[in-house]
């Protein structure tokens, strides 16, 4: 089949193969200015925001895609070329493709080459808000102090070098000062990222990064920004060479970085926009006045789920996650997680059927089409695992109920730290900490405790005797029956 570059011009050539923007980008304004674009952002706000576009009534909500870290270089480069242009591939759970291509990011910047650019855009007067996807470990918030952290070598540059930031924060108090200096409206900044009271944290780092730089702000800050607290969901796994191929052979589109997602999606939000906002209730998503039952039962279910699949399919040697779900011993294990130590913890959901969510979680993440990599799972575990794993335990333990499932995860987490997986084989450990891990990891091996010392991802969990005994415990039987005779055990128990 003859291939196109997909790009402004080529658009229309796409037509029989992909459902294409029937709305006029060059007339958009941007009202959103996004951080972070990744594959999230682009099968999740952009796909919403895409689908609103088509009401004429919208054009305000263009968004501008900020690239922020030095090595973002590809997926800018990707959308220069591309006039913003991306194609979405729904993996459906009969195996058919949905492709999309998605029209809503109008502007991109690349924030290394050009801060000013990026600091102006966040301060213009079209701009009601700005959200951000900038990962779990983002928000530089420190388990062990439960505050900002300020020993973040970025940070220190930042408040050193206030008109050329590299974080989130020395970019946001960078604009939000213009924005008081010129007399302009405040705005709304959204986080969508996978935290309990993502608005809350990103309010509560924002304000520390600023009391510091600039403390004149903070009352500026209080009076004319607003936080909501939202819930995101849709499994976007990393996009593989074999699906930029598909689409080039199958569809004639030569998308270098296409998205590719599972059919389902959700988007429950705050109604706490200060500069007004889409109506993307209007495109599925769910406005509602606290969102914290939705984005506890998601944390602790689906990416707490997705945690444990993750680990223990790894260190039996897996790659994608549905294996690990068709394995019935990780199965069965994966209910009792859910059923005995995460739902009592999640008090009352007000119209939600809490079985009906799980049974669709089990189906969610066998979605034999998805192939979502173990890796991706597992990377940056030390900023996950305190967001998605230990706020069960924490509450299990106030009670003194059951955390057995839990302790034995973090247990086999600290035996994939070392490094190799069942049959030797090295496993591919992306984290932050990851040399911190691995030293603990490999100090475990004869003190397995030494893992849970790790203060800024556990806390003080290593106090729990009942804790420590019982993960000391799965550590050992781990080490010698292996994870999937030792689950079999417990879920025979
Ligand atoms: C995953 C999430 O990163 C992870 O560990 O659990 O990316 C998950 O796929 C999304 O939150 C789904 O909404």
């Amino acid at each position: 089949m003859t291939s196109y570059k997909l790009n402004n011009k080529n658009l229309s050539k796409f037509s029989d193969e992909a459902l294409i923007p029937q709305y006029d980008r060059s007339t958009l304004k941007t009202g959103i200015v996004h951080v972070g674009i990744g594959g999230f952002h682009r099968s999740h706000e952009a796909y919403y925001t895409d689908q609103l576009l088509h009401d004429p009534a919208n054009s305000d909500w263009g968004i501008c895609g900020i690239a922020l870290l030095d090595f973002d270089t590809k997926i800018y480069n990707t959308l220069k070329e591309q006039d913003g242009l991306y194609t979405l591939i729904v993996k459906e759970l009969d195996g058919t493709l949905t492709k999309k291509i998605i029209g809503s990011i109008v502007e991109y910047l690349y924030a290394p080459e050009n801060p000013t650019q990026v600091i102006e855009k966040m301060a213009s007067n079209d701009v009601k808000i700005i959200t951000l996807t900038i990962t779990e470990g983002g928000y530089n918030y420190n388990e062990a102090t439960g505050s900002f952290d300020f020993t973040n070598p970025l940070v220190q540059q930042d408040l050193e070098h206030p008109q050329a930031p590299k974080t989130i924060f020395g970019y946001l108090t960078q604009a939000l000062k213009l924005r008081k200096e010129r007399g302009l409206p405040g705005c709304t900044i959204q986080s969508c990222d996978n935290i309990q009271g993502n608005g809350h944290m990103t309010e509560k780092m924002l304000l520390s990064f600023v009391h510091m730089a600039e403390p004149d702000l903070v009352p500026w800050i209080k009076s004319n920004i607003s936080f909501p607290n939202a819930m995101v969901d849709r499994i976007t796994p990393a996009t593989s060479e074999k699906d930029i191929a598909l689409l080039k052979e199958t569809s004639g589109i030569e998308d270098a970085w296409p998205v590719v997602c599972e059919p389902f999606k959700q988007w429950v939000i705050e109604d706490d926009f200060i500069s007004g906002r889409p109506a993307w209730e209007n495109v599925g998503a769910q406005f509602v006045e606290d969102v914290v039952p939705y984005e506890k039962m998601k944390l602790s279910l689906l990416n707490a789920g997705h945690s444990v699949l993750g680990i223990l399919g790894a260190l039996i040697g897996y790659e994608t996650i549905d294996e690990s779900v068709q394995n019935k011993a990780i199965q069965t294990f994966l209910h009792s997680y859910m059923d005995e130590e995460v739902s009592p913890t999640l008090g009352d959901l007000e119209g939600v059927d809490l079985k009906k969510y799980k049974q669709s979680l089990l189906q969610r993440f066998g979605n034999i089409y998805i192939k979502d990599q173990i890796d991706r799972i597992c990377s940056e575990s030390s900023a996950k695992i305190p967001i998605f794993i230990l706020p069960t335990v924490n509450a299990q333990l106030e009670n003194d109920g059951p955390v057995d499932h839990a302790a034995f995860v973090i247990a086999a987490w600290a035996i994939y730290s070392a490094g190799l997986d069942e049959q030797g084989n090295p496993l591919n450990i992306k984290d932050a900490l990851e040399t911190l891990l691995k030293e603990k990891a490999l100090v475990a091996k004869n003190s397995p405790t030494s893992f849970l010392e790790i203060e800024s991802v556990f806390g003080k969990l290593n106090q729990s005797k009942r804790f420590v005994d019982i993960y000391t415990a799965a550590y050992q039987n781990i080490l010698k029956y292996g994870v999937e005779e030792c689950i079999t055990q417990m879920n025979n128990k």
